[in-house]
């Protein structure tokens, strides 16, 4: 299929240089990819800038009410099986007004596929701090700076035994598209978080890892069954540190903290990603990976972690660097099985059915117990 049978005759109203309009283009690549004809996909959305995506989907589509859209979609992947349903939401969106809906739907893995728009600003209403928007953040709303402790996203979903969570960036259209296309393949809740940019209000917020002279070395792209090797010439790469040497202090009820290091790509600690594991640790650790600058506006990192940007990005030796050095991981970086909700309800019903007594409601009301 042609990315073109996804378009819809809709005028895009994105702003120009919005992240928004790259995340479009490739639903409409990765939908193309995937081979399901648009009359059975549902696209569900909330509000907000980037919740207007199923109006410039050539699907069936509903953009919602504010922070509902997971609801909604649970009901029609519920009721509607055979559909292939995707849910559009912003930061806002999915993680205030819609926080609980979203916790609910990744619990039950419902078997839809979740694009998290973060651009960590509200873009509609003009440019509020969002739960996502760091610590200390200036906005319409926080003129003082906010005071608040953000969201990590990727945390989210694992403490709420998320069973698929991708990141992507806008700028980086195919592995958007790749990121896509296996959430797609995703039996169960797949959320696959969207680093996006608001020209408007908020631009430039993920330059760190935006900018291409940058991207190499802050961030690194994870693939199933592959080294996790990154850097402009592919020469680092991640492994585990047991911090061993510091038992004593480090111990936690008896376990030894883990963290991640960057060692040199030759380095035969590097780690091979394994995306299908079912123990979340390895996952958690590098769904968190440089994450500290996200949260606070002065995270105190940063200078450090700039002045190693401004000399060309030279990294210090692994005794010299801390956890700000790590790269942002980009990629599929979970994708587990697990029992679907949405199935275990139809599966249920057609039990209940063929052992009841009752088929009709003249059966029902006619030769079981009644209540009134
Ligand atoms: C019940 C309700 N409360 C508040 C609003 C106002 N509102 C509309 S969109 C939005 C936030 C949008 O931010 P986000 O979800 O991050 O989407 P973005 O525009 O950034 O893509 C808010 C607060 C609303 N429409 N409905
Ligand atoms: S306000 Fe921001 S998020 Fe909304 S369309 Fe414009 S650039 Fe995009
Ligand atoms: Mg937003």
């Amino acid at each position: 299929m042609e990315a073109s049978q996804f378009k819809s005759d809709q005028y895009v109203r994105f702003c120009p240089g919005c992240g928004d309009h790259a995340i479009c283009m490739a639903l409409q690549k990765a939908m193309a990819q995937i081979g399901i004809p648009p009359h059975q996909v549902a696209v569900i959305s909330g509000i907000g800038c980037s919740s207007r995506m199923p109006h410039y989907l050539n699907t069936y589509g509903f953009n919602t009410i504010h922070g509902r859209g997971g609801a909604i979609a649970t009901g029609v992947k519920t009721s509607h099986p055979e559909l292939t349903v995707w849910q559009m939401s912003g930061d806002g969106d999915c993680l205030a007004i819609g926080g609980n809906h979203f916790i609910h739907e990744i619990r039950r893995n419902v078997d839809l596929n979740v694009c998290l728009f973060n651009n960590r600003i509200y873009g509609l209403t003009k440019g509020q701090y969002s739960p996502t928007s760091p610590k200390g953040f200036v906005s319409k709303s926080s003129p003082f700076g906010t005071v608040e402790r953000p969201f990590v996203p990727a945390e989210l979903v694992l403490g709420a035994r998320g069973t698929f969570f991708a990141r992507t960036l806008d700028v980086d259209v195919p592995t958007t598209v790749d990121c896509l296309v296996a959430a797609q393949q995703h039996k169960g809740a797949s959320i696959v978080e969207c680093l996006v940019n608001c020209v408007i209000f908020n631009n430039g917020t993920h330059s760190w890892i935006a900018d291409r002279e940058q991207r190499a070395e802050h961030s690194i792209i994870l693939r199933h069954g592959e080294k996790m090797i990154f850097g402009k010439n592919n020469d680092k790469g991640l492994a585990l540190k047991i911090n061993d040497q510091m038992v004593n202090d480090q111990m936690v009820n008896g376990l030894p903290l883990l963290s991640l290091i960057v060692v040199d790509a030759s380095d035969p600690r590097v780690l091979v990603h394994d995306a299908h594991q079912q123990d979340p640790t390895l996952h958690r650790l590098l769904a968190l990976m440089g994450q500290e600058r996200n949260l606070e506006v002065n995270a105190p990192s940063l200078e450090r972690v700039k002045s190693s940007a401004q000399s060309d990005c030279q990294w210090p030796s692994v005794e010299q660097q801390g956890e700000g050095l790590l790269p942002i991981a980009l990629g599929v970086i979970r994708d587990v099985e697990a029992e679907t909700y949405d199935q275990a309800v139809n599966e249920q019903i057609q039990k209940v059915r063929a052992s009841s007594k009752a088929h009709t409601f003249d059966e029902l009301t006619a030769t079981l117990e009644q209540w009134s």
